[in-house]
């Protein structure tokens, strides 16, 4: 699926086995099944809000994350409290992993004024900077530059948090983004550049898109750390190298590209379709062998953590809160026509304080 790697750095920390990681090695059984919730969470989450698009309840575009789980869960995992996060359009798994709610969430899909972005936003724009959540963004590589600014914020107020700034494969070709990359190793800021290299930006394989090597290796050219996670379907080895990027950028205010390997089962946006361009037995080989949820499973199954009963609760809760969520959504009302110029111009909001005299939208 993805072009072979050149011997890097980081051979010797992704064959090591992740579970001895101090960061892993330290983890109580409670917080290991609390990662296996959260990833149930979001995939039980995620097959509710199909169906909801089916049955119309949800308009636009809907990304699924479904089979990058673990991605969202082990960053999110080890995010401390003076970290922040910034996302594109496929950010349901983010927002879930950092501690946004169902109903929130899901009233946003159903444009409803109880949702997150108070139902301006839909699926692509969740945003809780409550949460140091800064969306959910549509433009393919938009919000990079963004979270190199939240990086810099940081370094300037003097407080010692980093920046998780995830990017798609396909976003790495974006001029912005080595904008970003130069902006941050110039002045030293403390993010870190996440790739998903989930092998497709919409029907494009990442072979047919992306020049040279190595995605995260073109950090090289800006003298920043890198490495590849090869097993992005296993939390633990996501969380062992995502802390290790977080500690340089909390410690030395060095930013750090990472590119995570992982696969998305479903199309681009639910509105496309899932296998055309590519083969259906990849997809189903990839849920046989590395589906993150099943993969975590089996490992806490042999570690003693997890049970059949467990698992059992965990799901029917999982499903109940989605339902709950989808019920909270359904009988939700939408923004008023009032509601929906709130908001979106500052000047609009405090027309008192207006200093431009520039024309606006709604003026
Ligand atoms: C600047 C810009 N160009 C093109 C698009 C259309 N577009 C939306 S998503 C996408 C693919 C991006 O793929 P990737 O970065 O790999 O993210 P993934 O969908 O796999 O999560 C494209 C080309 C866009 N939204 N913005
Ligand atoms: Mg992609």
């Amino acid at each position: 699926m993805t072009k072979k790697s050149p011997a890097t750095k980081n051979t010797e920390a992704t064959a090591r086995d992740a579970r001895q990681a101090p960061i892993n090695a330290k983890l109580g059984a409670d917080e290991k099944i609390q990662f296996y919730r959260d990833m149930v969470r979001i995939r039980r989450f995620e097959e509710r809000c199909l169906r909801s698009y089916q049955q119309g309840k949800i308009g636009g575009f809907l990304h699924l994350y479904i089979g990058q789980e673990s991605v969202a869960v082990g960053c999110c995992s080890v995010m401390g409290d003076n970290d922040h996060l910034i996302t594109a359009y496929r950010d349901h798994g983010h927002a879930l992993g950092v501690g946004m709610g169902m109903n929130e969430l899901m009233a946003e899909n159903f444009g409803k004024y109880t949702g997150c972005s108070k139902g301006k936003g839909g699926s692509m724009h969740y945003f809780d900077p409550s949460r140091h959540y800064w969306g959910g963004h549509g433009i393919v590589g938009g919000q990079v530059p963004l979270g190199v600014g939240l990086a810099y914020g940081l370094k300037y107020k003097g407080i010692k948090g980093a920046c998780l700034t995830f990017m798609g494969d396909g976003a790495v070709n974006q001029g912005a983004v080595h904008e970003s990359y130069n902006l941050a190793a110039l002045m030293d800021l403390p993010v870190v550049f996440i790739i998903e290299n989930n092998g497709y930006s919409m029907g494009t394989s990442q072979e047919l898109s992306s020049a040279g090597a190595s995605l995260a290796g073109r950090a090289e050219g800006y003298g920043m750390n890198w490495a590849i996670v090869e097993n992005g379907y296993d939390v633990y080895a996501v969380r062992d190298q995502v802390s290790a990027a977080l500690k340089l950028a909390h410690d030395q205010s060095k930013p750090s590209v990472l590119e995570i390997r992982t696969y998305r089962y479903r199309g681009h946006s639910v509105a496309d379709p899932d296998s055309t361009y590519r083969d259906k037995t990849e997809i189903e080989e990839y849920k046989r062998t590395k589906d993150p949820i099943i993969y975590y499973q089996t490992a806490l199954l042999a570690e003693g953590v997890l049970t059949e009963d467990i698992i059992k609760k965990i799901d029917e809760s999982a499903r109940a809160e989605v339902e709950t969520s989808a019920q909270f959504a359904e009988h939700s009302p939408y923004p008023t026509m009032e509601d929906v110029k709130k908001d979106v111009y500052w000047e609009v909001d405090n027309p008192q304080d207006k200093k431009s005299t520039g024309c606006l939208f709604f003026d």
